[in-house]
């Protein structure tokens, strides 16, 4: 029996404002689709993030649609969860996922939390905040005993894990019970594949580019998902990867050399299909005036988007400031930006916390957040309801 694996496609996600970038990513979906069809597996796991947000635009919702009916026309069942950026953390409120329910997804959900594909156990968990971690822990338990009764079974989670993601995570590595033979996890966007438990834990990474420090995980292990054998005593992962609608280049120009600079990079990229994104370090910049206008000048025709970053002979870095008159000071930027959300309290806390990390005040900070959950979201009782509304 063979499945597909694949988490954080992050429909919908307009990197750097293009539209151009929002399409890579549906074109990545798409062929994914086509390869998990071509693989013929038996059914098709998705740990999260399938949305790049809780209220998704009709077209990710179509990209989406298109790809579940292409699989339901193949015959294989594809089973999901709700990832951190696909869905809100709060009562009542339900992700985008459930919308496809009728037309044949399998949600994974704290209502649904198992399914059976033949004699294989299939199980999970949507994506829990740290400050839910206990009620996290107490139904993994649960899982656990309800896997022991199984010869085969999956644990599908979107969570944070201190072995892989040291920097924010919700599990320690011993916190998942290690009766499972296959653990089908999401959020991390670089690859993991590693021996846990009866078998396998995986994170099969973001499809696309999602933030440009994923940039050297993808060098190494490309983007892509996996198929898993379950067959055998333990299971057998392969790594399939998908080529990416556009290249990335990132170089390094001397700004007392930027000709010579400019034309290397019109070399490599003369002949692309697709306009590559470049990421660019001048160094020795005097004049950052200078160095952006002959950047742009030479290579914004060739490039969907030129990023440059400018280095001082010191090494130190170079704010390029635009139309200083104009500008908007951060705190402006952020009421604005928060506008969308018609709620003063969020904007008066955004402004708070961005006062108190701007000064560094870490605890103060984690103190800020802690009360203004405590205060607007009711920790009890979190999972109760959702999708109740749609039974
Ligand atoms: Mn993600």
């Amino acid at each position: 029996m063979k499945f597909a694996h694949l988490a954080d496609t992050h429909l919908g996600y307009r990197q750097f404002g293009l539209h151009d970038r929002e399409k890579d990513f549906y074109e990545v979906f798409e062929k994914i689709i086509d390869k998990i069809i071509e693989e013929d597996v038996d059914f098709v796991i998705h740990s999260g993030d399938l949305f790049d947000n809780s209220r998704p635009s009709p077209m990710a919702l179509l990209t989406f649609q298109k790809g579940l009916i292409k699989l339901k026309n193949a015959n294989i069942p594809i089973y999901a969860i709700a990832g951190n950026h696909d869905s809100i953390q709060r009562k009542g409120t339900i992700p985008p996922q459930v919308l496809f329910k009728k037309l044949g997804l399998k949600v994974i959900s704290p209502i649904n939390t198992n399914y059976m594909y033949e004699d294989v156990f299939i199980a999970g968990l949507p994506f829990y905040p740290s400050s839910q971690d206990k009620n996290l822990k107490n139904k993994l338990a649960e899982l656990s005993k309800k896997a022991a009764n199984h010869e085969k079974s999956i644990l599908v989670l979107h969570q944070g894990i201190d072995k892989y993601f040291n920097l924010q995570y919700e599990l320690e590595i011993s916190d998942i019970p290690d009766n499972f033979n296959y653990y089908a996890m999401g959020h991390l966007h670089n690859y993991i594949n590693d021996d846990f438990g009866k078998g396998k834990l995986v994170y099969p990474g973001s499809s696309e580019i999602w933030k440009t420090t994923e940039i050297s995980d993808y060098r190494k292990n490309g983007k892509g998902l996996v198929i898993i054998d379950l067959d055998g005593s333990k299971p057998s992962v392969e790594r399939i990867k998908i080529d990416l609608p556009r290249e990335f280049i990132e170089r390094s120009l001397d700004y007392n050399d930027l000709t010579s600079g400019i034309e290397g990079i019109k070399e490599t990229i003369k002949d692309f299909d697709k306009k590559p994104i470049l990421n660019l370090t001048v160094k020795n910049v005097e004049s950052t005036f200078d160095a952006y206008d002959i950047i742009n000048e030479e290579l914004s025709d060739m490039a969907l988007m030129v990023r440059p970053k400018f280095l001082t002979p010191d090494e130190e870095s170079i704010e390029l400031i635009i139309n200083q008159e104009n500008a908007l000071g951060s705190v402006e930027v952020l009421s604005d930006r928060l506008k969308i959300y018609e709620n003063e309290d969020i904007t008066k806390f955004a402004i708070e916390l961005y006062a108190l990390l701007s000064k560094d005040l870490i605890e103060d900070s984690q103190e800020l957040v802690k009360s203004f959950f405590d205060e607007k979201y009711v920790d009890s009782e979190y999972d109760n309801n959702k999708e109740e509304v749609l039974k």
